[in-house]
């Protein structure tokens, strides 16, 4: 630290330091994937256990952990140190996406704000949900549930101290439906930020929780003997410090702000000096869907065009289960590669993204599919993404593949439509790569101001193998209509209706009405006598005109609509008004559902068979 002012009163920020007025709660799965394996096989239980991919353990149980078996190790490494290491691949992500996505599920029924971090990582904003527990117990009477970093001496006058306590109740009660319902073990950190809450989690590990007071912020980050361990300090930034001296969160917490200022912008340097304090206040944002949906291979080197398909190929087929799973029809494509530069002894990335048509996709009883020769398309699509990125005639060296769906038709009527009322809080699809490099759409902590960029990717982003087809060809959502298990109403975000996930809001209302009337559809039924949607004559005699459903279509079940919000009523009216802008039809005339507005309301009101 050659030029900077030791005197530490001068680089404490007189900041926002004291709102301490959010309850934050971060809850980490332990040994993820080896809990995921553990749970499906609990033989596995009993035996140190590791997950392989490729020649890597990148995590263990903690039976393997006794060992000395660490993350990321070397498989012969760590059958170096335990040669009783039972190992399992865990190249295949989808039991962990979806154990993931369960998880997240648990945690939504709080309805609190979850932002999902990764695989196995959720905050979830529980200050709302806090201030109305307060209203109801004795302050006096409140402890904290698990671990404290540091026991509080004097109250904070904010009253953060109960509101806190409560948080690690109510972490505890997450944490055990967790187990109870899925039978993962976790550990939560407590705290009125995200950064304190994400960096007391290992406090204690496994299977447990710890919490930590505002007032404790600054002197637990300087136990923190590397900046690197603030999540938001990338490589760059990273280095820029070191490169001044600035190791530990202590170093930067010394550092006068003005020298951190000749080296960063005045944003980020006042950005790294509350990091350094724990001062955080980056919201926790709901989660939903990504932004693109992708997977990455990489190897030693692939020099030969044919088994660059293979990889792609085989991409291709995984990703299109990820994207059936998501529910929605891309319309657009990105191939990714690493070159290798042998010269240089370097490599680095390079993409190119297209339009793809959406009439490769077709659903077939509401999911998602794509036939052989959708598939072919595909593939002569990404060879010739391939063939822009790499000049043929000369040899070529890579390292990795990756293939990304990176648009998606939103299949809305508009602004106010009910498609976007019912994809408003959806539920969460990971990206994921089999080399685990996160899509950069994916949730994260929202510390990009002091995060440059440190990625390589050159997104050229222009070629346009495929035209963008002015109408998606016969694109046919069906509603799929089946009957709530109880757990799927416990558990919103399972939902879904016509493929699209229920704002957990609507879903609740829609729940109830379901649940009210026995086989009764979520959705105004038909009579059996007026089961064919398409008597358009008969509906428009019905025609809704007051602020009710007195005058509905015969077929609706009034209390269901009027149960509906009023965008949704309104939507419905109109439709019903002008039946010739909305497709009447039931699921039986697939040749008049082709016809007229592909995404019209109407097809998720069709009657139970
Ligand atoms: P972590 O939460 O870092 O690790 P963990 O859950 O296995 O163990 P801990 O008890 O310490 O929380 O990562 C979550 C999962 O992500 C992990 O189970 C495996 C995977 N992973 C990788 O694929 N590559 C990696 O480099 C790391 C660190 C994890
Ligand atoms: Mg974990």
């Amino acid at each position: 630290m050659d030029d900077r002012n030791m005197e530490s009163s001068s680089s404490i920020l007189p900041d926002e330091s004291n709102d301490h007025s959010k309850s934050i709660i971060h809850i980490d799965v332990d040994c993820f994937y080896a809990q995921v394996e553990m749970v499906r096989k609990p033989e596995l239980q009993s035996l140190p256990l590791g997950i392989q991919q490729k020649n890597i353990v990148v995590t263990s149980n903690y039976e393997a952990r006794k060992y000395g078996i660490r993350k990321c190790m070397l498989v012969t490494d760590a059958l170096k140190v335990c040669p009783n290491l039972k190992l399992v691949n865990g190249e295949d992500l989808h039991d962990y996406r979806a154990a993931s996505n369960k998880i997240f599920t648990v945690l939504q029924s709080w309805k609190c704000p979850v932002e999902k971090l990764g695989m196995d990582e959720n905050f979830i904003d529980v200050t709302n949900l806090v201030q109305e527990k307060l209203k109801t117990v004795n302050i006096t009477a409140i402890t904290v549930s698990g671990n404290v970093f540091s026991e509080p001496t004097l109250e904070c006058i904010c009253g953060c101290h109960a509101r806190l306590k409560i948080a690690s109740q109510i972490a505890s009660e997450m944490r055990n439906k967790i187990y109870d319902e899925l039978g993962y073990t976790t550990c939560a950190g407590i705290a009125h930020n995200k950064l304190l809450a994400k960096l007391i989690c290992p406090f204690k590990k496994p299977n447990d929780q710890t919490t930590i007071f505002p007032e404790h912020g600054a002197s637990f980050m300087s136990t923190l003997q590397n900046v690197r361990s603030i999540p938001s300090i990338g490589s760059k930034t990273m280095e820029t410090l070191v490169t001044h001296k600035i190791i530990t969160v202590s170093d930067l917490q010394m550092v006068p702000l003005e020298i951190l200022k000749k080296h960063f912008s005045g944003d980020m340097a006042v950005r790294l000096k509350n990091l350094s304090i724990g001062v955080d206040n980056t919201p926790v944002k709901q989660t939903g869907r990504p932004q693109s949906i992708g997977l990455e291979d990489s190897f030693k080197t692939v020099s030969v065009k044919s088994e660059v398909e293979e990889k792609f190929s085989a991409l291709l087929q995984r990703l299109l289960i990820l994207v059936r799973e998501d529910g929605r029809i891309p319309v657009s494509l990105r191939v990714t590669l690493r070159k290798k530069d042998v010269k240089r002894l370097s490599s680095h990335r390079e993409s190119r993204q297209c339009q793809v048509s959406a009439s490769i996709f077709t659903i077939n009883n509401g999911t998602l599919t794509v036939t052989d020769a959708g598939q072919q398309k595909l593939m002569s699509i990404i060879m010739r993404l391939f063939n822009k990125l790499i000049n043929l005639s000369k040899p070529f060296h890579l390292t990795l593949v990756g293939l990304a769906f990176t648009k998606f038709q939103e299949r809305m009527t508009g602004r106010g439509s009910i498609v976007n009322y019912l994809m408003n809080d959806i539920s969460v699809q990971s990206v994921l790569n089999i080399q685990n490099d996160c899509d950069t759409s994916a949730s994260s902590m929202d510390y990009s101001a002091v995060s440059p960029s440190s990625s390589t990717t050159t997104d050229l982003s222009d070629a346009e193998v495929e035209p963008s087809p002015k109408k998606p060809k016969k694109v046919t959502w069906i509603a799929k209509r089946r009957c709530l298990s109880k757990e799927e109403v416990a558990s919103p975000s399972k939902l879904k209706v016509g493929e699209l996930r229920l704002n957990s809001r609507e879903l609740e209302k829609v729940s109830e009405l379901r649940l009210s009337s026995r086989d009764r559809s979520l959705t105004p039924r038909a009579s059996p006598a007026k089961d064919n949607l398409s008597d358009t004559s008969d509906t428009m005699k019905d025609i809704a005109e007051g602020g009710n459903c007195d005058n509905c279509p015969s077929y609706v079940d009034k209390e269901v609509f009027n149960a509906l919000p009023d965008e949704m009523q309104q939507e419905l009216k109109a439709m019903w008004k002008n039946p010739s802008s909305s497709e009447m039809v039931p699921r039986s005339s697939p040749r008049t559902m082709n016809k007229g507005k592909p995404n019209s309301i109407l097809k998720y009101f069709v009657p139970h068979k």
